[in-house]
């Protein structure tokens, strides 16, 4: 891994916490990603399921995590099963955990190889009552492969049958939307990484840089700065690419009088940032450019005062909508009147700002997280709206990364250069 060892504190009190969730008598069992293929005998980049690594630190394909709080032998209250390895994937792979180094990243003592699984849990079975299997319950998910839990699913209940199943993700979900002081130190590291490539750039571009020659800059300090890469597929967007919402191609050329809206955060320690910044390819806003960006970065500070402890994130998009109303009549873009009656149903600023202002973040970039649940300490959301004009050409977006606490909220990325002035002055540094 490139990332510094993680204190094992983090993943032992998430343990903890999870085990409190269950019902008497229960059986948990994670399993890691698979290794997707891609064609002949290429493979995806390896990225771990996240639920297996919030509650083991285990980075390492084939694990599996077993978790039996009443189990009546000690040891066996948790159980980590990792990969055997031999000298031929010692030679062409490269090192894989050993029994003690698995211990050591998760605090958990007891540890079998992953072909011992079905033996080990064939004792247990015996002794459980429920079991807790896991799916991606992500509200956006859209699943096409079975995944590994997917396939143990099936097995386990046509193997079991007679065991009472339940399903540990709304539990997942309810523990990873709060973050702990060792996770949101490493929130803090993808957000400083994020802001080192930010930084790189600000001198880089010029009209006449390509859209993937940005891509590539970001890419190269996130790397040389323990990062894997980007926690997503970067959007650089100039000009009119900039009212794409998902843009990623990141194929044209800036042109002067452009402007380059960026989004793209760092990943660290499987951690995500999430950051956009829109910036003048020369270096200087047009006035009509400097308007929108301005009315963006009011409805941006108005909604980050918003996340705090009891609002509700339906009772926040209904005020930044409104919020942002304001600043479309302010631009020209929509009429006072046809707002007054507009279907409550369909607000009008939808044909500027057509996507959510803030999501969860964590170790996914959406993180998981109930959207019904209100604001707590220790919550961590974007806050990114947006103004897209494609009549103009104009498509803005600006996005920090703010924790909830009790004392309001903190910005994760104040350090990080937002004012117009600021960017025009440092883009015109030499
Ligand atoms: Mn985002």
């Amino acid at each position: 891994m490139k990332y510094q060892p993680i204190e094992k504190e983090l993943f032992c009190h998430n343990r903890r916490n999870f085990a409190r969730q269950l019902k008497p008598c229960s059986l948990a069992i994670f399993h890691s990603n698979d290794v997707m293929p891609t064609s002949a005998d290429g493979t995806m980049a390896f990225r771990q399921n996240s639920d297996l690594f919030y509650l083991s630190g285990i980075d390492q394909e084939e694990s599996i995590l077993l978790l039996f709080p009443d189990a009546r032998d000690e040891r066996m209250k948790e159980v980590l099963f990792v990969r055997e390895s031999n000298e031929h994937i010692l030679v062409w792979e490269g090192y894989k955990l050993t029994k003690e180094q698995a211990r050591d990243v998760s605090g958990i003592q007891t540890v079998y190889w992953a072909h011992e699984f079905k033996q080990v849990l064939n004792t247990l079975m015996a002794e459980a009552e429920h079991v807790y299997l896991n799916t991606n319950e992500h509200l956006r998910a859209v699943v096409e492969v079975e995944t590994r839990d997917a396939r143990f699913i099936k097995w386990c209940q046509e193997t079991y049958p007679l065991h009472r199943y339940e399903r540990s993700a709304p539990i997942m979900h309810h523990l990873r939307a709060i973050k702990s002081d060792i996770e949101i130190e490493l929130i803090k590291k993808a957000c400083h990484i994020t802001e080192l490539g930010f930084r790189r750039l600000l001198q880089f571009i010029k009209p006449g840089v390509m859209e993937y020659e940005v891509e590539a800059e970001i890419c190269h300090e996130f790397i040389r700065n323990r990062s894997r890469g980007p926690a997503y597929d970067s959007i650089i967007a100039s000009g009119a690419n900039a009212c794409i919402l998902h843009y990623t191609d990141n194929s044209r050329k800036c042109k002067d009088g452009d402007l380059l809206l960026m989004d793209f955060g760092a990943e660290y320690a499987n951690y995500a940032a999430d950051m956009t910044r829109t910036l003048p390819v020369n270096g200087k806003f047009t006035k009509r450019q400097r308007e929108v960006y301005e009315s963006v970065l009011r409805v941006m500070k108005a909604a980050t005062q918003m996340l705090v402890p009891g609002n509700s994130l339906d009772q926040y998009h209904a005020f930044v909508g409104t919020v942002m109303e304001n600043e479309l009549i302010g631009l020209g873009l929509l009429n006072e009147g046809d707002v007054r009656n507009q279907d409550p149903a369909k607000p009008l600023y939808k044909k500027y700002f057509m996507h959510g202002t803030s999501h969860f973040l964590g170790l996914d970039v959406h993180d998981v997280g109930n959207k019904y649940r209100p604001f707590e300490a220790g919550m961590v959301f974007t806050c990114e709206p947006g103004i897209y004009i494609r009549e103009e050409g104009i498509g803005v977006r600006l996005e920090n990364d703010i924790l909830v606490t009790r004392s309001g909220p903190v910005d994760l990325m104040k350090d990080i250069p937002l004012e117009a002035d600021d960017i025009e002055r440092l883009m015109q540094q030499k």
